[in-house]
């Protein structure tokens, strides 16, 4: 990292509190994805991406504005990466997961919200956030009450907030159209290039691309001997989200390649009947690896994840035949509406997909992970546990924040779910 310490002093950064970050970073790695055996190969590449946040990335993103290009920095999957490329502009996701800049933003914002959006938040007051100085705008959303509230703060006119509606009926896909709609003329006014046909199509074929590469490795981790931990997917998503989109995707097909031979030679991670789970709810972003890594640690096979860095990112394609701009951003919208976050109400497309993923995976349990705070993903997991139980499948639930201290208390308890799964 310090070979970018010049740069991060450039963008403003308290360098040396941006490295004991980094330090506090790099342990939580060490203890959870480093400590696995037997991971593939092609892992290496995904680990750099992880490693290069905070240096070559940001390099490169430099390089990318001296060129002319804008950096929009986004909070949620519900944000269009498919309008930010069509005008050569480049989406980047800026939600934290470290616990080390949660105190930061606990000096200012209630201590009682979730530790993403603290730790998010942190980031940026501490000086530790190298993506702040870089963006030439923020595109929030409507989703979660702290969000909504907090980007009344942070709001200028560098900053956007996308309409997301809280149901789904007619008025709601109208609404978000609209929205969809406005957001392209936001970004055709930063950029001061026009959302064409050609462009468009451009970037609804890059983005499925990646939306496919990743759901292979979601059906290749469904295999009788998984080829891959589910924290080692964790990392590939995590990178999914920071990456250059086509750089990504082409990484991952020679990673899935390598994993369908692994898959073919019986090689796996976890020894023979280990015990599949799912993991459903609230994202883990970059910097989080603490549940994956205690059920992984519990003796179970991570076999998928219903979440933000997970199936509800890259299942579901945008329709590639729609023709024209304004269809074109239909069917866009009607893509990202189709993503089923506890933030809708009623949101029975949400059971119907745990119930569907666990039963692809061929899971023996789920486990719920609820961030603190997060009382939309806490609520649900009430219908969730529900529909889990009339499909006959065994669930837990945990809600915990970034920091370390209820370990024990959590791997005691995931310990004692994974035994009896059967
Ligand atoms: S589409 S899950 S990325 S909103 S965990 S900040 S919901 S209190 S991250 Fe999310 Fe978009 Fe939904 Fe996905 Fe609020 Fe909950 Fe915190 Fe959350």
């Amino acid at each position: 990292m310090a070979e970018y310490d010049r740069l991060l002093a450039e963008l403003g950064l308290d360098v040396p509190l941006h490295d004991e970050l980094s330090a506090a970073t790099e342990r939580a790695f060490g203890r959870t994805a480093g400590v696995q055996r037997n991971r593939p190969a092609g892992m290496a590449y995904f680990d750099a991406v992880l490693h290069g946040a905070h240096g070559s990335r940001i390099a490169e993103l430099a390089a990318a504005r001296k060129a002319g290009r804008k950096v929009v920095g986004t909070f949620c999957i519900y944000v269009p990466e498919e309008i930010a490329l069509a005008v050569d502009a480049i989406p980047i996701a800026l939600c934290g997961g470290s616990q080390f800049t949660v105190p930061f933003a606990e000096k200012t914002f209630p201590r009682d919200i979730c530790p993403l959006v603290k730790s998010t938040l942190g980031m940026a007051f501490s000086k530790t956030c190298p993506y702040g100085p870089i963006l030439d705008y923020m595109v929030g959303e409507t989703t979660c009450d702290v969000k909504k509230k907090t980007w009344e703060i942070l709001a200028d006119d560098t900053f956007h907030v996308m309409e997301v509606p809280q149901k789904k009926e007619a008025i709601d896909v109208e609404l978000w159209r609209r929205a969809v709609a406005e957001f392209r003329d936001k970004l055709e006014k930063l950029t001061g290039r026009k959302v064409t046909r050609e462009r468009l199509a451009e970037s609804v074929r890059l983005m499925n691309r990646k939306r496919r590469s990743l759901a292979r490795l979601a059906e290749l981790r469904r295999a009788e001997r998984p080829p891959i931990s589910g924290l080692d997917a964790l990392v590939v998503m995590q990178g999914a989200l920071n990456d250059e989109p086509a750089r990504f995707a082409d990484r991952l097909d020679r990673l899935n390649d390598e994993l369908a031979a692994r898959v073919k030679q019986g090689v796996s991670p976890f020894p023979k009947g280990a015990r599949r789970v799912v993991v459903s709810g609230c994202p883990s972003v970059m910097g989080n690896w603490k549940v994956h890594a205690l059920v992984e640690q519990a003796g179970a096979a991570l076999v998928a994840d219903e979440s933000c860095t997970g199936s509800r990112y890259f299942e579901r394609l945008v329709d590639e035949t729609a023709d024209g701009v304004e269809e074109q951003l239909a069917a866009i919208a009607d893509r990202y509406l189709a993503v089923n976050c506890s933030c809708f109400t009623p949101n029975n497309e949400r059971l119907d997909d745990v119930t569907r993923i666990a039963r692809e995976a061929r899971a023996q349990g789920v486990v719920q992970y609820v961030l603190q705070y997060c009382h939309t993903y806490n609520v649900e997991a009430i219908r969730v546990e529900a529909a889990l139980k009339a499909a006959d499948l065994p669930s837990l639930k945990i809600v915990t924040d970034y920091s370390e201290e209820d370990a024990g208390q959590l791997r005691t308890r995931i310990e004692a779910f994974v035994e009896q799964l059967g």
